[in-house]
């Protein structure tokens, strides 16, 4: 594999797995394959998870890890070609990415949407430059659409909880004071329907996803009636895509905050979240202490779902 940016990059879904499991079994075993490579990480946002997961796979594969936060000590880095550069930035990323290329052999970028403009985010104009000027092979660590990663992370934990062939797995819009980017919703969405769970996404209207991302997915957007019977209950919350509120938060109900009596409606579910998550929010305190929530194993398997990537990467330098 060269870039990883979507589900599709991995070929076989089942294979990925397999290997995914064949780490989580013995995560030293291929300590070799990264000597003297080195991962550099680009983080033009914040991270906990992604920043210590992948740091630890790639130290898991025998790899020196860099990592480089941009708006922290590096220069500020103009991204639109054709600027005169008078402003507050030194550097044009058309310079930067092939300099990191220098320095490296593998490269991981974390890139929000910026909401600015939906056909920059929707094209991944900057994850997509990366890949056009660092000489690299790239991947990522949650970009403007998709978090790729996360949801790998997500299928080996539903493969690892689930009880029946092909559980029912509810995604649901949850509220949230801020503006977060579609990427974990969209992502999820496209990892589930390369699956063949039954996958249902709930939220209020005009919190419409992407199509492309809802594939054969169907819309309930009476959260009560789509949490009936689910096997796990999958929060997040998003902007809305659609024009011409794109990037906008245009409700905060509580509402729709997953709570105890909604995960009654459910199989005795368990709880999922990508985190970071705010409490109270988008779910109680009880339910994410609660003995059905598998937030913390969800988030342990970032390690294994960086280190698959990772050791295919390798596996095609
Ligand atoms: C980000 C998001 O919703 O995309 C990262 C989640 C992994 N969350 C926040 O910015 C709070
Ligand atoms: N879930 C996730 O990607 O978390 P971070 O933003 O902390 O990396």
């Amino acid at each position: 594999m060269r870039n990883f940016t979507c589900v599709h990059d991995l070929g076989d879904l089942n294979n990925a797995l397999a290997q995914a499991f064949e780490i989580k079994k013995d995560r030293f075993r291929f300590s070799e394959l990264g000597k003297n490579k080195t991962l550099l990480m680009v983080f033009f946002n914040s991270s906990l998870r992604t920043r210590l997961s992948t740091q630890k796979a790639a130290m898991n594969l025998g790899m020196n890890t860099i990592v480089l936060d941009v708006n922290q000590g590096a220069w500020k880095l103009e991204t639109e070609r054709g600027v005169i550069m008078d402003g507050d930035k030194s550097e044009h990323l058309l310079e930067a990415i092939p300099v990191m290329g220098c320095y490296c052999d593998v490269i991981g970028v974390r890139s929000f949407a910026r909401f600015e403009s939906k056909e920059d985010d929707y094209t991944e104009k900057i994850l997509n430059q990366f890949i056009q000027y660092s000489g690299r092979p790239v991947f990522s660590m949650e970009a403007a659409t998709r978090h790729p990663l996360q949801s790998f992370a997500d299928l080996i934990t539903i493969e690892e909880y689930k009880q029946k062939e092909r559980p029912k797995v509810v995604m649901t819009w949850a509220p949230h004071p801020r503006a977060l980017p579609q990427a974990v919703p969209n992502s999820f969405a496209e990892w589930m329907n390369a699956t063949d769970y039954e996958f249902v996404i709930t939220h209020p209207e005009g919190y419409e996803l992407d199509p492309q991302f809802v594939g054969n997915a169907r819309v309930e957007y009476d959260q009560r009636k789509a949490l009936e019977g689910a096997d796990f209950v999958y929060a997040k919350n998003w902007a809305a895509y659609r024009d011409p509120n794109y990037g906008k938060v245009i409700n905060t109900d509580r509402s729709w905050t997953v709570d105890t009596e909604k995960m009654a409606l459910t199989n005795n579910a368990y709880f999922m979240h990508c985190l970071p998550v705010r409490r109270n929010m988008i779910v109680t305190d009880d339910v994410i202490e609660s003995p059905r929530s598998i937030v913390i194993p969800e988030a342990a398997n970032r390690e294994i779902s960086a280190q698959t990537v990772l050791k295919m990467i390798l596996e095609g330098l």
